[in-house]
C-alpha cells in the first residue's frame, strides 16, 4: 500500500476535525483493499466503546476496525451495565445518579488510548442537545482523543462511510444527491440528516434536500445545499436518494408529520435517474422504505453499513498515528 502523510487527528467528532476529506478518503478506500496492512499500528493500544444508546452496526464495525489495526477493545454499555451518570456540574447527588461523568470519564481515559462514545439527544431540550452536553463532558474529563459514535447532532463516521460508497457507485464527477425526510412511528434525531448534510456540503456533489415543511434542520449543517419542500421535484434525475426519518429541530423533538406519501418507493424511483437509494439502518420496512426498494437491485443500504468499518479504521488509523 502506498505510504501517505499521517495527518494529525485529536478527535472525530464532526467533518470539521478534518484537515483533508479527500486524503482520509483515499486512506479509507486503500483500506479496504488492503484491512491487513498496519495490524500492528495498534499494538498495545486500547479503545473503549461506552454506549449510553443500542447500536449493531457501529459497534461491530468500529470493532472490527480496531481488530484489523491490531488494537484491544473495550466496550460498555454504560446506560444498563454502568452507574447512573450525573452530567450536571455542582449539584448534590442526592437522587438517581450514583456517579458524576468527571470521575467516571477520568477513570475510563486510565484504560483506554482512545475513547469512542455513543451519546443519543433527549429531544426535550434544545440547548442541552445542540449545545452536545455529554459528548463535551467526556471531551473534557476522559483526557483521551475521543470518536463520537453518534453524537446529540451528528454521526461523522455514518457520513463518512456514505461518502465512501458515494464515491465508489458514482457514475459521473457530481452527481446529484438528494436527502430526503421518510416517515416513521417515532421521534428520532437530527443526528444523521445533519452530519450528511455538513459532509455532502464539503463533498464534490449537487445537494438538495427535501423535507415536509416543518422540518427544516439546522443551517449551520446545511450551508450549500438546496432545500425544498417539494420531494418529487427534488428527485428528479437524481443519482444518489438518502431516505432518513428525522423530528423536527424548530418545534424541536415534535413530530407534526406523519403524511406517508413521504416513503420511498419504486414509483418514487423512476423519477430519478436510475438512483441508488440509501439508509443509514436500522430501517421501518414500509415506513420508510418499502420492501421493493429494499429488496431490490437500486438498494446501497448493505454496502453503506460494510463500509463503516473502512470509515472507522481510517479515522483510529489517523488518530493512533497522532498518539504514537
Ligand atoms: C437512530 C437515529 O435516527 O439517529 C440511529 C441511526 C443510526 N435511529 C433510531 O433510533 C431508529
Ligand atoms: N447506522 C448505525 O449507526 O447503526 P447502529 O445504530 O446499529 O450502530
Amino acid at each position: 500500500m502506498a505510504t501517505l502523510t499521517p495527518t494529525l487527528l485529536k478527535q472525530f467528532t464532526s467533518v470539521n476535525d478534518i484537515a483533508d476529506i479527500e486524503s482520509i478518503l483515499k486512506d479509507a478506500l486503500a483500506l479496504k483493499k488492503n484491512p491487513f496492512a498496519q495490524s500492528s499500528l495498534g499494538k498495545n493500544k486500547t479503545l473503549g466503546l461506552m454506549f449510553l444508546n443500542p447500536s449493531l452496526r457501529t459497534r461491530l464495525s468500529t470493532q472490527k476496525a480496531a481488530l484489523n489495526l491490531g488494537m484491544n477493545v473495550i466496550v460498555m454499555n454504560i446506560d444498563k451495565e454502568g452507574w447512573a451518570l450525573e452530567m450536571q456540574d455542582g449539584v448534590v447527588m442526592n437522587g438517581t445518579t450514583v456517579e458524576h461523568v468527571k470521575e467516571a470519564a477520568a477513570v475510563m481515559g486510565q484504560y483506554c488510548d482512545i475513547i469512542g462514545i455513543r451519546c443519543f439527544p433527549g429531544l426535550k431540550d434544545k440547548s442541552e442537545d445542540y449545545n452536545e452536553v455529554v459528548l463535551n463532558k467526556f471531551l473534557s474529563y476522559c483526557g483521551v482523543p475521543i470518536v463520537s459514535l453518534e453524537s446529540a447532532t451528528l454521526h461523522p463516521l455514518q457520513s463518512f462511510a456514505d461518502l465512501i460508497t458515494i464515491t465508489e457507485h458514482k457514475k459521473t464527477n457530481r452527481p446529484k444527491v438528494v436527502l430526503t425526510w421518510a416517515p416513521h412511528v417515532k421521534a428520532l434525531p437530527q443526528a444523521v440528516p445533519n452530519s450528511f448534510a455538513e459532509w455532502m456540503c464539503k463533498a464534490s456533489v449537487d445537494f438538495v434536500i427535501a423535507h415536509p415543511e416543518e422540518y427544516d434542520l439546522d443551517k449551520k449543517f446545511t450551508d450549500g445545499a438546496t432545500i425544498t419542500n417539494n420531494q418529487n421535484e427534488a428527485l428528479k434525475n437524481a443519482d444518489f436518494i438518502y431516505v432518513k426519518n428525522w423530528s423536527c429541530y424548530k418545534d424541536y423533538g415534535k413530530v407534526s408529520c406523519m403524511d406517508t406519501n413521504w416513503m420511498m418507493t419504486n414509483k418514487k424511483l423512476s423519477l430519478t435517474n436510475n438512483g441508488k437509494v440509501m439508509h443509514c439502518l436500522p430501517v421501518r420496512r414500509g415506513i420508510e422504505l418499502s420492501d421493493e426498494i429494499l429488496d431490490g437491485p437500486n438498494s446501497l443500504v448493505i454496502q453503506q453499513a460494510a463500509n463503516r468499518v473502512w470509515a472507522a479504521q481510517a479515522v483510529l488509523k489517523y488518530i493512533l498515528e497522532s498518539i504514537k
